[in-house]
């Protein structure tokens, strides 16, 4: 029995149509810049919020409303939301979807019941990719919901809690690599501290490189070749994460030699949880070497937590498309929505509005940054700006030829800088808004 027996598949019908259930931008197979929308996109379905987010919030119980679901934490219920899961995704025309290990699979008294769980799950998973030809764009060990991780997993007081987390990702390798996923992640769930009287930060940091080292070699070990990301987030739910925005990772992974092996899983929300931007976050990242995926979801500007919205603004979507084209592109990783829907929005229906006006978006963010691109008005601007590095002393700078000596020969002899321009903030916003 389907569980959306009303929806056949979303299509795309072109911006004029009324169909809220249809693409208007989102046209799989459209060439932009050489490469269908499919292949820059990756769109990618969480397991989580999508398949398991129930609507609970602090002052109240859940409110979704999943006819499938039959009220128990079964294999068997897990099997059959599965099945849910793949009829929703092939429906909407995703081609990637995310997990982690206890969204998909019930968590049992012991690891190895929990072990035996997952497995018996990643077998209908398995046989639902090859159904379909959905892939899983990656896998990630939950390390945060068990109370055995209250002061963390890699960065807990309690070795056993380290052990237990090691165990937890040495299985998830495994499950991934076996369901063929091209990423996986590494969120720091409640890696950080609440309070520094009790917190030994450096030994906690060493720790989590450790477990991080570990799961680099068992994947060499077992021929796991899916690219490892970090997720950034400042807080929520300690005070202090570590991992808190794409600069302090990159520090990490720097430090800890563990450069050459991860990137950046950037989430809209975390970086302005960070008081950054998005488009900041995605543009340090990548001029770092360490694009690596996002995770699609956005904040409300009023709220200060993490709202998980589905992203339906132009600009976000359009600011996040012109760095990732910028960089050349997500892959091996994808546009991953890590966003629920509200728990007003109850019926399962509300699922599809809310992937369909996501995947819009940022089928419209990715059509209106590469028309920016082709125009090439705000390159030639940018270029513009910096000209006085292309030749003379800037370049000289720029090449490592002129030291504080020759430097300050260059000023005493000119006695004063070249006059400063306008940098025309607000002719570029406006020049933005001609693509809209
Ligand atoms: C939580 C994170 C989480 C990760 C996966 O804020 O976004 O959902 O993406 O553990
Ligand atoms: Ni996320
Ligand atoms: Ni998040």
């Amino acid at each position: 029995m389907p569980a959306f027996p009303e929806i056949d598949k979303i299509r795309y019908e072109g911006p004029d149509s009324r169909n809220p259930l249809a693409f208007r931008w989102y046209n799989a197979d459209e060439l932009v810049e050489g490469q269908t929308m499919r292949e820059h996109l990756r769109f990618s379905v969480v397991y989580w919020h999508t398949f398991r987010g129930t609507g609970s919030d602090p002052f109240g119980a859940g409110t979704m409303v999943r006819p499938w679901e039959d009220g128990t934490d079964s294999v068997e219920n897990a099997i059959r939301r599965a099945r849910v899961a793949f009829e929703f995704i092939e429906k909407l025309g995703a081609p990637f979807y995310a997990f982690h290990d206890r969204d998909v699979a019930p968590e049992g008294a012991t690891l190895a019941e929990s072990n035996r769980n997952l497995d018996r799950v990643v077998e209908v998973l398995k046989q639902e990719q090859q159904r379909t030809g959905i892939r899983l764009l990656w896998g990630t060990a939950n390390l945060f919901s068990n109370p055995r991780y209250l002061h963390g997993a890699g960065t807990s007081c309690n070795a056993d809690a380290f052990a237990y987390a090691a165990s937890q990702v040495k299985k998830c390798l495994e499950v991934t690599k076996e369901l063929g996923g091209v990423n996986y992640v590494f969120w720091g769930g409640r890696e950080g501290y609440q309070n520094l009287y009790n917190t030994d930060m450096k030994r906690e940091l060493d720790h989590l490189a450790r477990l991080l080292h570990l799961a680099v070699d068992y994947a060499r070990q077992i021929g796991f070749t899916g690219q490892f990301l970090i997720e950034p987030k400042p807080k929520e739910p300690t005070k202090h994460q570590y991992d808190s925005d794409a600069a302090a990772c990159l520090n990490f992974l720097r430090a800890y030699d563990l450069l050459d092996h991860f990137k950046l899983n950037l989430e809209t929300n975390h970086a302005t949880l960070a008081g950054h931007s998005m488009m900041h976050e995605l543009d340090y990242a990548g001029m770092q070497g360490g694009l690596g995926s996002i995770d699609a979801n956005t904040g409300d500007l009023l709220l200060g937590w993490d709202t998980d919205q589905f992203p339906t603004d132009l600009y976000l979507t359009t600011q996040c498309m012109l760095v990732i084209l910028k960089y050349g592109g997500l892959a091996p990783g994808g546009v991953n929505f890590d966003a629920k829907v509200r728990r007003e929005s109850f019926e399962p229906i509300d699922l599809f509005h809310a992937h369909v006006g996501g995947m819009d978006a940022f089928a419209r963010g990715l059509k209106i940054a590469a028309a920016i691109r082709a125009d090439g008005e705000l390159d030639a601007l940018l270029r513009e700006r910096y000209r006085s590095w292309d030749t003379g002393i800037g370049a000289e700078i720029e090449a490592g030829r002129a030291d504080f000596n020759a430097l300050e020969q260059y000023m005493l002899a000119k006695g004063e800088i070249d006059a400063n321009r306008s940098g025309r903030q607000e002719m570029l916003e406006n020049l933005i808004n001609r693509y809209l």
